[in-house]
């Protein structure tokens, strides 16, 4: 299989994270993805496809804030990475922000996406190593490939971060695909709802969203991913959300992956992303489901059933040592 990776996405290296009331070590780490690179021989570098691609999802004002957050942040005599701690939610309005602080809360929804100096870089190379690894589907070239994304992108929406995520490299990636394919669809496996992903295509009839993921009633992201949002508008039904309680196997995963699966295909999709989550595993250190990691084989080869040209991107994941022998299950099984 076609991989794809770019040294520069491990430039981002935020020191910590607000984590239920307490500083923590930031557990979404360069390391995760030289762990992961480490379980291939060889991966093609991305090629540059600009910004472009990425304005066509993201606001302009949104890119622009990512790449100056950092120095106005150091221009405003604050050291450490740049975070925010008030968040417009009530009657938002679109005033323009003086204060970095301002800038930062009215582009995010947590406090667990700090933007470091290489935040910029390192999210537009993930960006990049996403659309590199279509192009080859997306002509024909290959039936899959691999982009070994970091930062991820799932919780990111077209104006805000949130959750370790700053660009939207499968939306991103599937957004682009359209220019062959008519029907794309959007398989979401991460622990986490991909409520991203869903804010940027809820409205639309073209790109199909589904999501097997932890029930928000009781996990991160909390406020996105219940059964009952389907879509709106044109988009109406093309919305799939599957919630689990903690603790789901393989048996309850399948059995729930199938149905994401034969929605997908009802709808008649041309070309498939996944974003992929190796926080499903049992062992993650901030998720509650239970799968071992030789449940990813038979994951992946249900996921190829589909038969469709497909993009998998890399999401989230946080048991460093595991996650190139999970990703390795999931793709030979594919
Ligand atoms: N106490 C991804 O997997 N922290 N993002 C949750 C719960 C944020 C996960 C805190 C988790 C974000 C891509
Ligand atoms: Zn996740």
């Amino acid at each position: 299989m076609i991989t794809i990776f770019d040294d520069r996405q491990l430039a981002h290296a935020p020191e910590r994270e607000l984590n239920n009331g307490a500083w923590t070590a930031y557990q979404e780490s360069p390391d995760r993805a030289r762990q992961i690179a480490k379980a291939f021989d060889v991966m093609a570098q991305p090629e540059d496809f600009g910004l472009d691609p990425i304005a066509v999802v993201h606001d302009r004002a949104y890119l622009g804030f990512l790449r100056s957050a950092y120095d106005e942040w150091r221009d405003a005599g604050r050291e450490g990475d740049a975070i925010g701690y008030a968040f417009p939610i009530i009657r938002r309005r679109a005033n323009s922000h003086i204060r970095i602080d301002a800038k930062i809360g009215a582009h995010s929804f947590d406090a667990a996406t700090p933007i470091t100096a290489d935040t910029w870089e390192s999210a537009y190379w993930s960006a990049q190593t996403a659309l590199s690894g279509l192009q080859p589907v997306l002509k024909g070239e290959a039936r899959s490939a691999f982009a070994l994304c970091r930062p991820p992108g799932h919780h990111a929406g077209a104006d805000y971060m949130g959750g370790y995520c700053y660009l939207n490299n499968a939306a991103i990636a599937a957004q682009a695909a359209r220019a062959r394919a008519d029907r794309v669809a959007i398989l979401d496996i991460d622990y986490h709802h991909g409520n991203g992903t869903q804010d940027i295509f809820y409205d639309r009839s073209d790109v199909f969203f589904a999501s097997i993921h932890a029930d928000p009633a009781t996990d991160y992201p909390y406020y996105w991913g219940f059964a009952e949002e389907t879509g709106a508008g044109a988009g109406e039904g093309v919305t799939l959300n599957l919630p689990l309680a903690r603790g789901a196997e393989a048996v309850l995963y399948r059995k729930t992956l199938a149905k994401a699966l034969s929605a997908i295909s009802d709808w008649g999709a041309e070309l498939l992303v996944v974003s992929f989550g190796a926080d499903t595993f049992a062992g993650d250190p901030i998720s509650s489901f239970a799968l071992e990691t030789s449940d990813y084989a038979a994951i992946g080869r249900q996921v190829a059933e589909l038969a469709q040209p497909t993009l998998i991107v890399m999401e989230g994941g946080y048991a460093v040592g595991q996650l190139g022998a999970i990703v390795g299950e999931f793709l030979s099984g594919f």
